[in-house]
């Protein structure tokens, strides 16, 4: 049975991921490292040090910068991001997603965010959804990140619920994986072949309801 929903932020419950990709291609351009949306698609759920990481690999950079100088570069795009995020108002939710969490919340079940994101507080305060959520992760107490299913476990651990007992949903390739391995129901958002691997697979969270993801989970 079904107690728990645990969303991932970016690209399911507003749209980050643009704000992620700008922040990062200012970043890449000034270290002159070509960047495209289909090489930013690598980057969706994965940390900011390895984003940083594969962004420098791509660019054949990744031995020229000190592990200090790849801090100092990482902060850099953060700033670039908080800056962006500023723009975020309680209109910015993605299609359905605040109808959907106020469904499942008057419905009783348990709502978290599992996001790689150290921003994610932040992001739900600008949208003011702290009202629907029970529980987000820090990103910093877990040991690895997406597709590792820790994030996730992590949820359902301070839910004291079992991972049979949730679901999940996501955007991104990692994050997808994360939920498979994690033994919980995973569902996923988009077109593309990144969310293949989820048991269910919606192409816009508009088509999203309490009773579609119950009736999917068998629950
Ligand atoms: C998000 C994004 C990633 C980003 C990561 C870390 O994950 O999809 O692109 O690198 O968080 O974010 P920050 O630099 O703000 O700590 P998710 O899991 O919400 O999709
Ligand atoms: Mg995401």
């Amino acid at each position: 049975m079904i107690k728990a929903i645990i969303f991932d932020l970016d690209g399911v419950i507003t749209d980050t991921a643009e704000y992620h990709y700008l922040a990062w291609k200012a970043l890449a351009t000034e270290v002159g490292i070509d960047f495209d949306e289909t090489f930013n698609e690598n980057l969706k759920g994965v940390s900011r040090m390895e984003s940083l990481e594969l962004i420098l690999k791509h660019g054949n950079r990744q031995d020229d910068f000190t592990k200090q100088e790849k801090v100092t570069l990482a902060t850099k795009k953060n700033e670039q991001y908080k800056t962006l995020i500023k723009r975020i108002t309680p209109g910015h939710y993605l299609p359905g997603i605040k109808e959907l969490l106020m469904e499942i919340k008057e419905a009783g079940y348990k709502i978290g965010v599992a996001s790689a994101s150290f921003n994610a507080p932040t992001i739900i305060d600008r949208l003011a959804a702290n009202n629907y959520i029970d529980y987000i992760v820090d990103p910093g107490s877990v040991d690895h990140g997406k597709p590792a299913p820790d994030l996730f476990l992590n949820v359902a651990d301070h839910f004291s619920v079992r991972a049979e007992s949730c679901i999940g949903i996501e955007d991104a390739k990692a994050g997808i994986e994360a939920i498979n391995r994690a033994g919980m129901f995973s569902v996923g958002v988009g077109t593309g072949t990144a969310i293949k691997e989820a048991d269910l697979i919606v192409q816009s969270t508009s088509e999203l309801s309490l009773e579609r993801l119950l009736l999917a989970a068998g629950s």
